[in-house]
């Protein structure tokens, strides 16, 4: 209710209330301003027993024991936890005559994976990933349907219980060796 000479019922005069209110919006606009984009993202976390090179961490390494002598596949996560882009450019083993990605999806989102994607691996299916950019801040992960490290010509078995070395070549990281323990067919994989 508004009296003919313009104040409220509680007596707050009419022309008081729109600038208060005005104002209130005004200061939620510049606290909402102040705290949104300038905010820098929050560093990524790696566990403390990932393998840094420069800003490039790598953990969760494992080879799947292979079901055939010739290939294995071999899973990791990579972190870029600096401020400029790097890129995977090349990987090699010291267990098989040649290691390439395949199918590794570079826009590092891991959706859900086919349960049978390890067997799939095993398919003709696969295209390389020739070389895989790493924006800062931004993870990477190789699991069974988002890309793995084929492991192909095995020098000899591999078995649970041994490790398979992986060289990872980085274009500002330089050369990331990385220790991958091989699991059973049926052992289930790290948690990532
Ligand atoms: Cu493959």
């Amino acid at each position: 209710m508004t009296s003919p000479t313009g104040t409220t019922r509680r007596g707050l005069p009419m022309r008081l209330v729109v600038p208060v209110f005005a104002i209130a919006l005004g200061i939620f606009a510049f606290v909402k301003g102040f705290d949104s984009p300038p905010k820098p993202a929050a560093a990524p976390v790696v566990p403390a027993s990932a393998t840094r090179a420069g800003d490039i961490a790598v953990y969760g390494a494992y080879v799947r024991e292979p079901a055939s002598p010739q290939t294995a596949a071999a899973y990791l996560v990579i972190t870029n936890v600096g401020s400029k882009t790097d890129t995977l450019s090349s990987v090699s083993s010291g267990a098989s005559a040649t290691a390439m990605l395949h199918d590794v999806n570079t826009s590092g989102s891991t959706t859900a994976a086919p349960s049978n994607a390890e067997q799939a691996e095993g398919a003709e299916t696969m295209t390389a990933t020739p070389n895989v950019p790493i924006k800062p801040g931004q993870t990477i992960t190789l699991k069974p349907g988002a890309g793995h490290i084929m492991l192909e010509g095995l020098i000899g078995p591999i078995v649970p219980g041994q490790t398979v070395n992986l060289l990872l070549n980085f274009n500002r990281a330089g050369g990331v060796v990385v220790v991958a323990p091989v699991i059973a067919i049926g052992a289930t994989p790290p948690k990532y």
